[in-house]
């Protein structure tokens, strides 16, 4: 795998150096213009990119802005789930701060005046919009844009300038379905895990967002005043739904399964979960494990998603080229998380491992670094003072996060020693209340700490050895040769806040909390 990624950085820094010689030198005038952001994220994409040493995905156009771009190889998200963890990238503020730890809080309720990542570029003379997913579906945030949030389904959200939770839909337009009409549902109403589509790019959401992305940057660009366009994408999320040949792109005997199928030796039971999102979907047998064939399907299709978006993300850079300003827009691509596709027996996200967290974060910004990776931890509230810092706007107040343009500039070196992830419990065996574990990743170690939610008593820890042991399959924790370890990085730890609304709905009716399951 080693010699694979030197040869992809190797072809990455050839492109690089045949794109500089060939871009045209920008004249004064131009060299003084604001530059453009383009944000795509995609939703549950884990780091199955060639970019980054990955031997089966086939992902040609997030390879192509990597060879433009600095690829973050420890990149964090603060809550490996959509809503907790997009509020924290877009307000540059922790979950214990923004107050969001599920997918039913709107940050305004804790932070009402919070001025967001492109609310901040509004403010300093830039048109923002927003294609498909930004924000988690319902909490959509008005303020943060100039035009109303566009979705595919043809619909347009916006939220009452005098009341940001009364949300105003309008539509717009004709829009897309995934599924096929005659789906069968399961009770949750969802459909299949999986459907080998037959719909070409864009009769899907996300091939529709991207034909609409590509009318909007040729748009975009001939305006006088610089833009800030989000574009989200929704797969690789579940159901895996794509056209037929980007399935036949991926053999599903050379996808390989897990490193390890079960919890790491000495964690505690309630460091995993029992795979509720994904039973939600139709077709999924009840219990656990997972069966080989059902999993083998879901590691096709998760593979199939992604090259399917990337695609889409091919056309967006495609658009840049045409419309001429490749060289004067800064691209910022992101996963909102992590994903576990079997990994500890565990789907999806929801937890503090690695494969949870880590999540792609690749910026190309003029005049930086182009086709390297930066190896340093780095966390997703670091994306906002980037930006802001990237495009010459002052920096917002009281950001949680650090300004990444000193490694866009110099990809060895190190801005902060570790990220921090967080992730909520229920009510763990012999304790008395939920949970908060604080997730504690440097260059070498994750040191997780469960602790009562709002309180001070921890009552489990784990640590993993991510250089000799990446799978995470042994909880060091116990082990007293690494206390020392345990003590540098719980340092790290946040100091008590108040309780998480379920833990303080919780301890208000005196019931128990159950696990987060969504
Ligand atoms: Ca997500």
């Amino acid at each position: 795998m080693l010699l694979e990624r030197t040869l992809v950085r190797g072809l990455a820094c050839l492109l690089a150096t045949v794109a500089a010689v060939r871009a045209p030198a920008a004249n004064a005038a131009e060299s003084r213009r604001p530059l453009n952001v383009l944000m795509i994220a995609v939703d549950d994409l884990r780091p199955d990119i060639g970019c980054y040493g990955s031997r089966i995905a086939k992902t040609p156009h997030m390879d192509r802005l990597a060879a433009r771009g600095v690829v973050f190889g420890h990149a964090y998200c603060q809550q490996a789930v959509c809503s907790p963890s997009r509020t924290s990238l877009l307000t540059g503020q922790r979950p214990d701060a923004t107050r969001v730890f599920d997918l039913k809080t709107h940050f305004r309720t804790a932070l009402p005046d919070c001025v967001t990542l492109p609310q901040h570029f509004k403010a300093h003379g830039y048109h923002c919009a927003a294609l498909s997913k930004l924000y988690h579906r319902g909490y959509e945030d008005g303020r943060s844009w100039s035009e109303p949030h566009w979705y595919p389904n043809g619909k347009t959200v916006d939220t009452d300038p005098d009341d940001w939770s009364q949300q105003v839909t309008a539509k717009v337009g004709n829009g897309v379905e995934e599924y096929a009409t005659d789906t069968p549902r399961a009770e949750s109403g969802k459909g299949p895990a999986c459907e080998v589509s037959s719909k070409a790019d864009d009769e899907l959401p996300d091939g529709f967002t991207a034909a609409e992305a590509v009318r909007r940057i040729a748009t975009l660009a001939k305006q006088d005043k610089p833009f800030f366009l989000a574009v989200g994408f929704l797969k690789p999320h579940l159901p895996f739904v794509a056209p037929k040949k980007y399935w036949d792109l991926h053999d599903p005997a050379t996808i390989p399964g897990p490193a390890i199928d079960h919890l790491p030796e000495g964690a505690p039971a309630f460091a995993g979960h029992a795979n509720g999102e994904l039973h939600q979907y139709f077709g999924i047998p009840p219990g656990n494990p997972i069966s080989d064939d059902v999993a083998r399907r879901l590691r096709h299709g998760y593979h199939a998603c992604i090259s399917y978006t990337d695609a889409q993300i091919g056309r967006l850079l495609d658009a840049l080229d045409q419309a001429g300003i490749a060289d004067r827009t800064v691209v910022v691509l992101w996963g909102d998380h992590g994903w576990q596709l079997g990994d500890h027996g565990l789907w999806h996200k929801h937890t503090n491992f690695e494969l949870a967290t880590r999540a792609p974060l690749i910026v190309a910004a003029p005049g930086c670094a182009a086709g390297q990776t930066a190896d340093a931890p780095v966390e997703f509230v670091d994306v906002y003072p980037t930006l802001a810092d990237a495009c010459g706007l002052p920096s917002a107040a009281g950001l949680a996060g650090t300004s990444l343009v000193p490694l866009l500039r110099d990809p060895q070196g190190s801005v902060k020693p570790v990220a921090i992830s967080q992730y909520p419990r229920g009510k763990g065996d012999g304790t008395d209340g939920p949970l908060m574990g604080y997730s504690i990743r440097d260059d070498r170690w994750r040191f997780t700490a469960w602790r009562e939610d709002g309180g001070v008593q921890i009552v489990a820890t784990e640590l993993y050895d991510e250089r000799n042991d990446p799978a995470e399959t042994r909880n060091l924790a116990s082990d007293p040769q690494f206390k020392s370890v345990i003590d540098r990085l719980a340092k790290h730890l946040p100091p008590p806040g108040p309780p998480s609304p379920k833990a303080a709905k919780a301890a208000k009716s005196g019931r128990k909390a159950q696990p987060a399951t969504l």
